[in-house]
């Protein structure tokens, strides 16, 4: 595995020199930020986050995400254009020699959690999703100004209303159509450059306000890499996103992607199951319901050689920023990675 960490550019709190010196860190994940949703990223932006990681003696080759406009995964006329711009993100990362890229196809909202900073009985704090609190802000069916964290804030509420109601007008046949349409599309370009590109699962791993979602478990995993059958279309194995469910066998899933070759990118966090939703832990197996050794045995066995990155951390030591980004708790999780990871190697010898 290569071990690496994501960075928010030089506005993060945590910076590259903090990254660099986690024992083992080889790669940085990145993205340009300032450029909307659809756009080209000019090559001065992607050079600027190459030099500044290469100069820290860390791999500028993993980004993410390039994030996929609205357009696309509603099958609209103006996809093509914005699929044109997408392919040409794919070649101008490619000429920076990025070998991944994360993205991934949730309408409307990406990740969803109710609270960002609940307090776990050690005193740290964490990000947690109640299901409850999930549909008292539905926003097709409440007038509440409320909003859940990482609500995207450009939109107003009525517009986040006109554009959910587009997506409840689709099935999720509507949804796989045009998410083949798009790989048909950007595949050939990465293999061209290339790159691996990586889907990241839904997360959390099921529908929410009745939005279509797909990518979700093994069965549409399945299903996802048929749709256009290459290498270069794989996923982001991220454990806490289908581990968040009991239906999902995150081992199993490791370990039969793993051999499909089909893995490039894995975000490794922990989650406690809960009866109405669950809460993101520490690292450690024994702090939620992943088995987190089995999982990196999963991928060791099977010939994995992808990037590995410690997904969400709790806030600890009084450390205050970005929630799940902070560096303590993550430099944590790298350290524990790193652990089973030459334990699981030097005993298979
Ligand atoms: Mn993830």
């Amino acid at each position: 595995m290569k071990l690496s960490f994501r960075w928010y550019g030089e506005d993060d709190k945590v910076t590259l020199q903090n990254i660099r010196q986690i024992p083992g860190m080889n790669s940085i994940v990145t993205a340009v930020y300032d450029v909307p949703v659809g756009e080209v990223w000019s090559r001065e932006s992607i050079a600027r986050l190459k030099q500044l990681v290469e100069e820290n003696g860390l791999a500028f080759d993993v980004i993410e995400s390039v994030p996929v406009h609205e357009d696309i995964k509603l099958g609209k006329p103006s996809r093509d254009k914005y699929i044109a711009n997408y392919c040409e993100n794919i070649r101008r990362l490619g000429e920076a020699g990025v070998k991944c890229i994360c993205y991934n196809f949730m309408p409307v909202f990406d990740w969803t959690r109710t609270q960002l900073d609940h307090v776990l009985p050690d005193g740290s704090t964490s990000l947690v999703y109640y299901q409850e609190q999930v549909d008292a802000v539905n926003p097709l069916e409440s007038d509440s100004d409320l909003t859940l964290p990482g609500w995207d804030s450009s939109y107003t509420r009525d517009e986040l209303k006109a554009v959910v109601a587009e997506y409840n007008a689709m099935t999720e046949d509507d949804l796989w159509d045009n998410l083949k349409y798009f790989l048909e599309a950007i595949i050939p370009v990465a293999a061209e450059c290339n790159i691996n590109m990586a889907i990241h699962e839904d997360d959390p791993c099921w529908s929410i306000f009745g939005l279509p979602r797909i990518i979700t478990c093994e069965e549409n995993l399945d299903r996802f890499l048929k749709l256009v059958d290459d290498s270069h279309n794989g996923i982001t194995l991220c454990t806490g996103s289908l581990g968040c469910s009991n239906k999902n066998d995150v081992v199993k899933m490791a370990a039969k992607y793993a051999a499909m070759g089909r893995i490039h990118f894995v975000h490794m966090r922990n989650v406690a199951v809960l009866e109405n939703g669950f809460e993101e832990r520490a690292h450690l197996s024994s702090c939620g319901s992943l088995d987190m050794f089995a999982i990196m045995k999963a991928l060791h066995d099977n010939g994995f050689k992808g990037y590995v990155r410690p997904d969400h951390g709790r806030m600890i030591w009084g450390e205050t920023g970005r929630a799940g980004y902070g560096l303590y708790d993550r430099a944590l999780g790298a350290t524990y990675l790193n652990g089973l990871w030459e334990a699981i190697e030097k005993m298979s010898k």
